[in-house]
């Protein structure tokens, strides 16, 4: 049997704590890795006066890691630089907070490099190598050059990006091109790879094949959707577990019978927080004798600190949550409650689960896995309520959500009217509806359908 080996930026490997904040992606592609005798590569985190190429391997919650550390210079052209002020930005449809510096491409190019070189001499023949998101698209491309011939897949966790918007980046041609590199290319859905599609189309002799292959540049590639999930089980467990009771007590009489509607978020200008805060004002602007039955949990831990953008979004919010708390609230009551932190997952399932509203409001997001957490830690009994954007690719498949425009702050402020009025029957009905998608469809059937789609694909002939 062939073995797996799974490189993305960073390595997220479990810890052996049960009860650790871990999220469902490295949860499901450890238990991939263990069953396949794998490997995880990636970049510790670590910053380094000079690159070494020394491989960090370990053993950690029953998987091995391989991982390298990074020159300052690199984390600063490649991650910070083209990874995250260049194609995040431009991917999500900002062009505005787009950086284009000849600097970054370097950056770029020099650690997908130093990936490769390392990779390599654990490389076996039988392996099937799976590359993680928009770090590190030109690997398969620096891979084949080194002479590996294994099958390579690519999935992409965003999205990707109109044709027209994707035309801005210099040398996007290259990009596009290095993706022939791989054997699959993966999205999270149907969207973003015809936009992947229609691109190849517009700008090159493309020809589409069957079942989602693609040829061009003398090469041919499968191509798929490929809706990422949770680990819905786990995450209704946690819900319900002995830790999340103490936290939905601790909640319960810190609402004193208010409705609670939530929000959590990395605190990314993606994630539409300024509209959702906009949107709730809107809300308590239209509803003045509803307004203290409710207030919003946002919790939003700060991430990519490095950066401009970032640290604009985040003095944004805390002016507008502040400026909005100063306007609206009372001497026994705040509308908004602002956490800069994240939470423990247990802690987190306990607040969806006391939240009557899920509110969830990106601007571009390639799936949303906050969607679907919100939904798998309900009550059956006495679900609430998602409010989902139409420009998530989770708005794809929880089609039962109350589904919005996010520009829009009437939309909002409507939506949270509804999903505080909606009664029981209805509620149920919406949540009936998703639950089943949310569970059947997890995580692990994401990664075995990628897979073996991977392994399905016929051996390349160039
Ligand atoms: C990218 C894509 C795609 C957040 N705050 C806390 C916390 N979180 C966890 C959530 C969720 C995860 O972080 C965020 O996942 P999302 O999917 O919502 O968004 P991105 O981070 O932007 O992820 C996205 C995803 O990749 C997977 O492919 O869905 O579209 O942008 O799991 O729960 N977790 C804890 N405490 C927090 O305070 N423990």
């Amino acid at each position: 049997m062939s073995r797996l080996i799974v490189v993305s930026n960073r390595v997220t490997a479990p810890t052996n704590q049960p009860a650790g904040g871990q999220g469902g992606l490295s949860v499901a592609l450890a238990e991939a890795l263990r069953e396949y005798g794998g490997i995880w590569f990636g970049w510790s985190g670590e910053r380094t006066l000079e690159f070494t190429g020394h491989i960090d391997m370990q053993r950690t919650g029953g998987i091995t890691t391989a991982t390298i550390d990074l020159e300052e210079q690199d984390v600063e052209e490649y991650y910070n630089g083209y990874a995250n002020k260049t194609l995040w930005p431009l991917f999500h449809y900002r062009i505005d907070l787009t950086e284009y510096d000849r600097n970054f491409d370097a950056g770029y190019a020099r650690v997908n490099q130093r990936f490769a070189d390392t990779l390599v001499p654990i490389i076996e023949p039988d392996d099937i190598i799976w590359v993680h998101d928009y770090h590190l698209i030109p690997l398969a491309g620096e891979l084949r050059k080194r002479g590996v011939t294994n099958r390579i897949g690519f999935f992409l966790h965003i999205p990707w990006p109109p044709s027209r918007l994707l035309a801005t980046l210099p040398r996007h041609e290259a990009l596009v091109e290095t993706l022939f590199d791989y054997d699959l290319v993966g999205f999270q859905t149907t969207e973003w790879r015809e936009s992947f599609r229609d691109h190849l189309l517009r700008e090159t002799d493309a020809v589409e094949g069957e079942g989602g292959s693609i040829t061009a540049f003398g090469k041919t590639i499968a191509t798929g959707a490929f809706p990422i999930g949770i680990d819905a089980q786990s995450f209704m467990e946690a819900a319900d577990s002995p830790e999340a009771l103490v936290i939905r007590k601790r909640m319960a009489e810190s609402i004193n019978g208010r409705q609670m509607i939530v929000g959590v978020d990395r605190l990314d200008y993606s994630k539409g927080l300024e509209e959702r805060f906009l949107g709730y004002e809107r809300f308590l602007a239209d509803n003045p004798e509803r307004s203290e039955e409710v207030f919003l949990l946002q919790v939003a831990p700060p991430t990519r600190g490095d950066i401009g953008s970032y640290q604009e979004i985040r003095s944004k919010l805390d002016t507008l949550s502040g400026r909005i708390n100063g306007a609206y609230a009372e001497f026994d009551w705040v509308p908004i409650r602002y956490v800069n932190r994240g939470y423990p997952r247990h802690e987190l399932a306990a607040i969806y689960r006391t939240a009557r509203i899920g509110l969830v409001t990106p601007l571009r997001d390639g799936m949303n896995l906050v969607a679907k957490e919100y939904v798998a830690a309900q009550d059956p009994a006495n679900p609430g309520v998602l409010i989902l954007s139409r420009f998530a690719g989770a708005s794809l498949q929880l089609t039962d959500a109350l589904l919005i425009n996010p520009y829009s702050q009437e939309e909002i402020a409507d939506a949270i009217k509804q999903g505080l009025d909606m009664p029981l029957p209805e509620r149920k009905r919406r949540w009936e509806a998703m639950i089943d998608g949310v569970v059947n469809d997890d995580v692990v059937k994401w990664r075995t359908d990628f897979v073996e789609a991977l392994e399905a694909v016929p051996e390349r002939i160039d």
